[in-house]
């Protein structure tokens, strides 16, 4: 080998301070092509992600070889949604070289904070089932478990969310704009994926009836890989994103009738399922757009999946047995018609035969029993876009009903219900019933959650196949939301406990006698001081107000939705404040109120409360007579990367859903190991986050799940009366209503007073108010005293061991995949054993 391009090969491993340093200025010569004296900061990013990526690329193909050697089982997790942010400090902490490559860019004279700060934020998901979604990736690769993330690479992200008058403005996010230095795109990797058109039926070689889809469109889907680094770099697994592509055919076809407008209309309309990430997470739209985006990125994943799998076999009788296909909620359960249309139309092979590969190929997370959220397209919808699937859809319909019927005695109603077509009104297709129907396992992501699974929307299913609903409880990556998001309190906790917590965070535990430490307590509270600071000047430089570190930082963080309540937590703002005013002389805990958090578009109630949150702050925050001991705070566009700075410098974390609504939260998870206290309801993963740290521990409100199911049934409560009977309520409620906040359009928030009040407060704003001033209150007087609250606090951090997105892959990985960890071989390299 010529010795110049050996020498480089070398470089391109190496991953010491000069090495690094070496291959940034070359990468910035040879591929951004700038000289050092000209490149911006963006090109140092785009620089440093290529020489990262270079440590990376030969341990993947290891990783990707090794797979593939073993014919090891894959796991398949396909996802709409992957709310990943920026990968640089993800890379460069997993590979262990973040000081390494501090040093390298310090000796060409940059900052690493403004170089990581240069990258963008990868939005490509609305809320917690996008995270999970990337958190899970982590840790299949962090436990060396062959998994592939397939989703849609969406040119335009979840909006920018900006604030103009304190209203939700939404702009597009433009990710891609600059590149994107981590992705390998393929345009090998395409394949076809058809809409429309009509079904054909013929007699097959042996005489037997078969369809075929004939006179439909075509699309082509590209695939774009990103390599995943799995902690330690062993492990570098694989994320395919798919991308529209129109093809040839149709281009050509306009632009030779010398329709060239016609021809590129197509093309555009076409290439639009990958333009654009629906952003909404609770509302469906009911989009052609989004269901054929649904169906693009399933059907080009499992062609994907079957090509693998064909590599190394000639019979499909093995294929639960090498892939295990996870969907992630229903948006790809379209799936199990299009694996059901590619065994029979295309391999052949007999109904029932592909019936049993497929259910026991599939898997299904349920993340939300809204019912607004369970998706049910129209019949009409789906027969004209996709006619195979749905003559499909009615064959696995009529085999199951005709089975149940006979278990059932005849119980219509409960068949009707069973029924994957919804044929009350407008006939639909419920996509939890097909999804139910076509996996062998079935899960939801909080021991609550599945619970209610059972009792509410699969109850009837539950009853068909008692052993097929399981719970996986969420989790989350240590590596991003402790170690690198909080890297003061994480050295702190190094210093003590060694680093296997990072790897395995149950050792977390060991903190536990640290709370008593009174050494150990200061130093704690310096690194959360540290944190507070950070976010401190974050929300100068956001907002352009001021707040006290040392005030109570209070925070909820989280997508913007009625039954998350932010309203609860703005009323008792609205509350505190009056009595702060109304007791002047009272030396008052300084409390800093931060909410963030975007709500969909089309949502008008969520951006009304956005706009409250926002007049409340413009007046609280300019009263001379609270003297500052109380500041609210609207942080715009969250995402990934503000979530990293405002987490770790969280004094309480609000997780006040009305009970039974939230299937888990993770930002729960992520708040009480950077040691924040919880006040919240006993909602989605609450539970077992109160069982964890212990009921001394968290601060918990408010009805019970049993308890607003009860009060449901018995025809709901009358909140007047219970306005009427709370004096502090019935003012902030008056305050809102006469103006006091909205002096431009005192009826502006009439919409939020009526939910209240004529429409029988649906999310029990009023019915958990007392409660929830009463726990707001205990932990008012527990800050006052700083070594409870931070041995408290220490308690949190050292209890969250068991949320580990780690545990919830591992028990996935042993209960529902059959999947077990691949220890690639890698030639010499540079890396550490
Ligand atoms: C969300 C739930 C959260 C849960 C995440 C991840 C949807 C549809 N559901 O409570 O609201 O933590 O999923 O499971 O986005």
């Amino acid at each position: 080998m010529d010795a110049r391009y050996k020498s480089r090969e070398i470089e391109r491993r190496s991953l010491d301070v000069d090495g690094l340093k070496r291959s940034f200025l070359e990468w910035l010569v040879y591929s951004v092509g700038k000289d050092a004296r000209a490149a911006t900061r963006r090109d140092w990013f785009h620089t440093v992600a290529l020489a990262v990526r270079d440590r990376v690329v030969d341990r993947w193909m290891d990783t990707t070889r090794s797979y593939y050697h073993e014919d090891a089982k894959r796991v398949y997790y396909l996802s709409l949604e992957f709310l990943i942010g920026r990968l640089l400090t993800n890379s460069l902490s997993n590979l262990g070289i973040i000081e390494e490559c501090r040093q390298a860019l310090d000796r060409l004279g940059l900052s690493m904070d403004d170089v990581t700060d240069s990258e963008p934020d990868a939005a490509l998901g609305n809320g917690g089932l996008g995270r999970l979604a990337a958190c899970f990736l982590d840790s299949m690769a962090s436990q060396g478990l062959p998994g592939y993330g397939y989703g849609i690479r969406y040119e335009f992200g979840l909006f920018e969310q900006r604030f103009e008058h304190g209203w939700q403005v939404e702009y597009p996010e433009q990710w891609l704009q600059f590149g994107n230095p981590w992705e390998f795109a393929r345009p090998e990797v395409l394949y076809p994926v058809q809409f429309y058109g009509r079904v054909e039926e013929f007699r097959d070689s042996v005489g037997e009836r078969a369809y075929r889809w004939v006179d439909a469109d075509r699309v082509l889907a590209m695939a774009y890989d990103t390599p995943v680094v799995g902690f330690g770099g062993d492990t570098i697994n694989t994320l395919r994103l798919w991308s529209a592509r129109a093809t040839r055919d149709f281009n050509f076809g306009h632009f030779n009738d010398g329709a060239y407008m016609k021809a590129v209309e197509q093309k555009i309309l076409s290439e639009n399922l990958s333009r654009v990430l629906y952003p909404n997470d609770a509302t469906e739209t009911g989009k052609e757009l989004r269901f054929k985006q649904e169906y693009f990125f399933t059907s080009a994943s499992l062609q994907d999946i079957l090509r693998r799998y064909l590599q190394h076999h000639t019979s499909f009788d093995n294929l639960p047995n090498k892939a295990a296909i996870q969907l992630n909620d229903t948006h790809p359960a379209i799936g199990i018609a299009e694996l059901m249309r590619l065994l029979v139309d295309q391999h052949a092979l007999r109904w029932d035969a592909a019936w049993e590969i497929t259910r026991a190929t599939f898997a299904y997370t349920n993340h939300t029993l809204l019912p607004e959220a369970l998706e049910a397209w129209p019949v009409r919808m789906v027969e004209r876009v996709l006619p195979r699937h749905m003559q499909i859809i009615y064959e696995i319909n009529a085999k199951f009903l005709n089975r149940s019927k006979a278990r059932t005695s005849g119980d219509n109603a409960k068949l009707s219900r069973l029924s994957l077509i919804d044929e009350r009104g407008d006939r639909r297709v419920r996509m939890g019933n097909l999804a139910f129907l076509g996996s062998h396992k079935v899960n939801g992501v909080s021991a609550l959650h599945t619970d209610l699974m059972k009792q509410t929307v699969f109850a009837d299913f539950h009853e068909e196949f008692p052993d097929r609903i399981n719970n996986k409880t969420n989790g989350i990556t240590p590596r991003r939301w402790l170690k690198q998001a909080n890297p003061a309190l994480s050295e702190l906790i190094t210093s003590r406990i060694g680093e296997g917590w990072i790897s395995d965070l149950e050792q977390i535990g060991a903190l536990k006698e640290k709370a008593d430490d009174v050494v150990f307590r200061e130093e704690f509270r310096r690194a959360k001081r540290k944190n507070k600071k950070r976010l401190a000047a974050y929300i100068a430089r956001q907002t352009g107000e001021e707040v006290q570190v040392d005030s109570i930082f209070d925070v909820q963080v989280k997508r913007m939705h009625e039954y998350k309540r932010q309203l609860l937590n703005v009323l008792h703002t609205v509350a505190l404040y009056n009595e702060m005013r109304d007791n002047p002389t009272v030396s008052w805990v300084p409390v800093t109120k931060i909410f963030a958090g975007k709500a969909a578009p089309s949502y008008h109630m969520a951006k009304l409360i956005i706009k409250l949150i926002n007049d409340v702050a413009k007046v609280v925050n300019h009263d001379p007579s609270v003297h500052d001991n109380l500041k609210v705070v609207y942080l715009p566009n969250y995402n990934v990367t503000a979530a990293e700075i405002i987490i770790p410098a969280a004094d309480i974390s609000e997780q006040i859903s009305t009970a039974g609504m939230e299937a888990s939260g993770t930002g729960n998870m992520k708040l009480a190991l950077n040691g924040a206290l919880t006040i919240g309801t006993l909602d989605g993963a609450n539970v077992e986050i109160r069982e964890h740290v212990g009921p001394d521990n968290i601060f918990i409100f408010g009805m019970t799940a049993d308890e607003v199911n009860d009060l449901r049934v018995s025809g709901g409560f009358n909140p007047r009366e219970v306005i009427a009977s709370n004096p502090s309520l019935k003012r902030a409620l008056d305050m809102i209503s006469t103006g006091v906040f909205s002096p431009d359009d005192r009826n502006r928030y009439h919409p939020i007073l009526q939910a209240l009040t004529d429409g029988g407060d649906h999310f029990l704003v009023t019915a958990d108010f007392a409660d929830y001033c009463r726990a707001q209150e205990a932990a008012m007087q527990l800050y006052r005293d700083p070594e409870e609250w931070t041995r408290k606090a220490i308690l949190n951090t050292a209890s969250m061991g068991w949320f580990s997105s780690d545990r919830t892959v591992n028990e996935y990985a042993k209960e529902i995949w059959d999947v077990h960890p691949v220890k690639p071989t890698h030639e010499g390299d540079g890396f550490r054993p």
